[in-house]
């Protein structure tokens, strides 16, 4: 939960909140929950002043991606079709941005890994993560480190389980990783890695009694850049997916903006200038993401869940959520059913992005 002024959530106003099940309730494991934020001591209006007034300063990397991992040659080995895309030429030798800003400080339950939080858990013991990425324009790979984790669940909505060390999310975004712990004594760091760059935070989990050291704030190395093929979000399964139903309406919407000026456009509108998009409560709608930009949106819909259900022209029953991660020149379906009439926003949830406009109305009609 967290305030909708996209300044004061860049302060920092936002705090988790966790609905459990009976099940939830039940289950034989401790519970960590961890909101990862980023934060810096410059007020969000002169933020905005610098990217605004110097593109290409104010710690904007536009390199990041030399060095950052991404592999453009990659993208045509992982079965994904662009289809109505400019097609995989229009990649060739184009930058994505990654991050705008470079924050003092990032922050895993409010500190950093000068004096992180320490989390008592059981020799042997299953811990079920509920980690949050509460940033502002951060995102995220979540490093488990030697203890193999468990994806099973994405923005509170089960999925089939995904085995694996490093999971990625971006704002707005929720990742629940269980993590079956050796029986013996130790200290497993649960990273959280800023995309394309060094820094991290984190917490620890620590048996009783063991020896925790001091962590570095930086790692070795440079992350990637986080699901630029949807190589993650392809492998997610809703564990209940949607009925399938033919959409009585699909909606194209494309995200666009420019790094100068500093303005970020859904369907080619600023909120304010912006056009509905209208649906009824209770049809089947689907809702096509189109990025013709050079920065990934998580783009983010209130007061409904929907389904991942396609990415570049390949069908498939992907993953339940409310926001969901659009990387440059991309595009990925969602499904859903009309909630309740009312007039829902619809917006990036990159921070910086929805101060100059990121933002739109999904009406819903009775
Ligand atoms: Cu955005």
């Amino acid at each position: 939960m967290h305030s909708h002024i996209p300044q004061q959530e860049m302060q920092l106003l936002a705090a988790p909140l966790i609905v459990r099940s009976a099940e939830d309730l039940a289950a034989d494991r401790q519970e960590v929950v961890t909101i990862f934020q980023d934060f810096s001591f410059t007020s969000p209006d002169e933020l905005m002043a610098g990217i605004e007034h110097e593109p290409g300063h104010g710690g904007m990397d536009h390199g990041a991606m030399g060095h950052g991992g991404m592999d453009h040659g990659a993208m045509g080995g992982q079965g994904m079709d662009h289809g109505t895309m400019s097609g995989m030429s229009g990649m060739q030798g184009m930058e994505m941005d990654l991050n705008d800003i470079d924050f003092d400080a990032y922050l895993a339950n409010d500190r950093t890994l000068a004096d992180p939080e320490v989390v008592r858990v059981e020799r042997g013991g299953r811990v079920r993560l509920r980690l949050i990425n509460g940033a502002s324009a951060t995102v995220f790979w979540i490093d488990t480190g030697a203890v193999e984790g468990r994806l099973v669940a994405v923005d509170g909505h089960d999925i089939e389980p995904v085995s694996g060390n490093r999971f990625g999310f971006a704002m707005g975004q929720r990742l629940d990783i269980e993590l079956d712990l050796p029986a013996g004594e130790g200290v497993y760091p649960i990273f959280a890695l800023r995309e394309g760059e060094r820094e991290r935070t984190g917490i620890i989990l620590a048996t009783p009694g063991a020896r925790v050291e001091r962590l570095d704030g930086l790692s070795e190395e440079a992350s990637p850049a986080f699901d630029y093929d949807l190589a993650q979000e392809a492998r997610l399964r809703a564990a209940r997916p949607l009925a399938a139903r033919e959409p009585a309406d699909t909606k194209m919407i494309m995200l666009g903006g420019t790094m100068s000026p500093y303005r970020w456009t859904i369907n080619d509108r600023v909120w304010g200038e912006h056009v509905p998009i209208r649906a009824r409560s209770g049809e089947r709608v689907e809702l096509m993401f189109h990025n013709m930009s050079m920065m990934a949106h998580p783009m983010h819909l209130h007061g409904h869940v929907f389904q991942v259900v396609g990415i570049g022209n390949r069908r498939f029953a992907g993953a339940l959520r409310d926001t969901v991660h659009i990387p440059p020149m991309s595009m990925v379906t969602v499904a859903l059913d009309g909630g309740e009439a009312a007039n829902w926003m619809l917006h990036c949830h990159h921070m910086p992005h929805l101060i100059t406009g990121m933002m739109t109305e999904f009406v819903v009609a009775a």
